[in-house]
């Protein structure tokens, strides 16, 4: 098998460079390890940025996420016993960010994948990137019991943190930069309405507690856990006794229960690999980089990526212009760079470290104190949130 760009994985990376490459008349394969079911159901992010809302409408995958996604305006930083909100679309000139579930990003993309008639395989499980460094890069990947090859003009390895393509480039052309946190989120959905119209970010001296959702009917929440945790130790009446204990203010407030219909718990790390590209092989998403969810900037990462990419292979291919896939490795990761920082300010900023001193605590309630009142402390943490413009592309 041919075509002009190999994708490696279907996850909201690799289903929206297809799309994108779609509109351009840019022909692809997309093979994905898993089942439709698996990668339809699997639960992760819930919070898309500004410029992932502007590139799913521009690319006519935005019908279902207009009609069903809710905008939010703000969140509130919950720390003393007492709530303050941040004014995010105030503060950065009505930017947004929008409630609507990684799955159902992912169901879209799949649907109109399948719509088009444009190959994406699942349980096509890729085994190595070859070739890279000439004129003819190879997948080697395993589909229907039998090993195959799929050739291309280029390879886009977007196949998460444990894929193959970062692991097909020689470690001498790389180098990667990691940190992990002591601490991990025990998160669960809830079937249940939520208790609050924004997302509140809880900083206790028991740990981090943050209150998101799914939709007006389904709550999602976080725990912050020792990173050795097992969902064992912690019973249903647990988990809500100690969101009760982390969200509790002095105002009347008060948290809804109801049936858990998920649990998991997600490790917290910090992870870059560079560059992110090696001859004919481009990496993006999660694949290249990781961030601790606190920002809520993964997926969102993942969609900058390959919104970028997706403009330089179109110049590439159909013009013969290199100069901006030449760039495409600075480029995103003077943004993934940002969005590693911010991540990391978020993360400690809210977390409890588990080896801090009185020293350390009162240093972290004064900057939870000036974020919540310095308009200039507010308005860096919002242009961050809502997620910072992408560069402008070719007129
Ligand atoms: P994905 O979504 O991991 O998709 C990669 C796809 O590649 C497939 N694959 C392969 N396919 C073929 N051959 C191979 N050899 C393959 N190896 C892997 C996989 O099956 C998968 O379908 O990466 P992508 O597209 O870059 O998207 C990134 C986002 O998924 C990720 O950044 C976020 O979900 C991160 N993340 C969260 N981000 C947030 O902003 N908020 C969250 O609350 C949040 N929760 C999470 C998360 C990530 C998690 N992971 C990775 C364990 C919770 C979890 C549990
Ligand atoms: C989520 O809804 O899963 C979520 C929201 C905000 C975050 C992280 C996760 O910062």
């Amino acid at each position: 098998m041919r075509t002009s760009v190999a994708i490696i994985g279907a996850g909201p990376a690799g289903l929206l460079l297809a799309r994108l490459l779609q509109r351009q008349g840019i022909d692809s394969v997309v093979l994905e390890s898993r089942s439709r079911e698996h990668v339809e159901h699997r639960q992760r992010a819930g919070i898309l940025e500004q410029g992932t809302i502007d590139v799913l409408r521009e690319c006519g995958a935005g019908e279902r996420m207009d009609r069903e996604g809710l905008p939010h305006d703000g969140i509130e930083l919950r720390f003393g016993r007492a709530g303050h909100r941040i004014d995010m679309a105030a503060l950065t000139g009505g930017r947004q960010v929008m409630v609507y579930a990684q799955t159902e990003v992912v169901r879209d993309l799949v649907a109109l994948r399948l719509e088009s008639g444009s190959p994406l395989l699942f349980e096509a499980e890729a085994l190595a990137v070859e070739g890279a460094e000439g004129e003819q890069p190879r997948v080697r990947y395993r589909h229907d019991g039998a090993e195959q090859v799929l050739a291309a003009d280029y390879v886009v390895g977007t196949d998460g943190f444990h894929g193959v393509a970062r692991k097909s480039i020689p470690p001498e052309r790389v180098r990667t930069y990691e940190r992990t946190y002591p601490y991990a989120w025990l998160g669960i959905l809830a079937s249940v309405p939520p208790s609050t119209d924004e997302l509140i970010y809880a900083n206790h001296e028991r740990g981090f507690a943050l209150h998101s959702m799914r939709s007006t009917q389904v709550s999602r929440l976080y725990l912050q856990v020792p990173p050795d945790t097992s969902l064992q130790d912690w019973p249903d009446e647990e988990i809500w006794a100690e969101l009760d204990r982390r969200f509790e203010v002095d105002a009347d407030w008060k948290l809804q229960r109801g049936p858990i219909t998920e649990r998991s718990v997600t490790p917290m790390r910090s992870f870059v690999s560079e560059p992110l590209r090696h001859g004919r092989l481009l990496l993006a998403g999660d694949a290249a980089h990781i961030v601790p969810p606190t920002g809520a900037k993964g997926l969102n990462l993942a969609a900058a990526d390959v919104t970028l990419l997706a403009r330089a292979l179109g110049s590439s291919l159909l013009r013969g212009d290199d100069a901006e896939l030449d760039a495409y490795s600075d480029t995103a990761l003077r943004r993934v760079w940002r969005a590693e920082h911010f991540s990391y300010f978020m993360t400690t900023l809210l977390h409890t470290d588990p080896a801090a001193d009185d020293f350390g605590r009162r240093l972290q309630l004064s900057h939870l104190d000036y974020v919540a009142n310095s308009t200039a402390a507010a308005t860096s943490l919002a242009e961050n949130y809502v997620g910072l413009p992408l560069p402008a592309g070719p007129a």
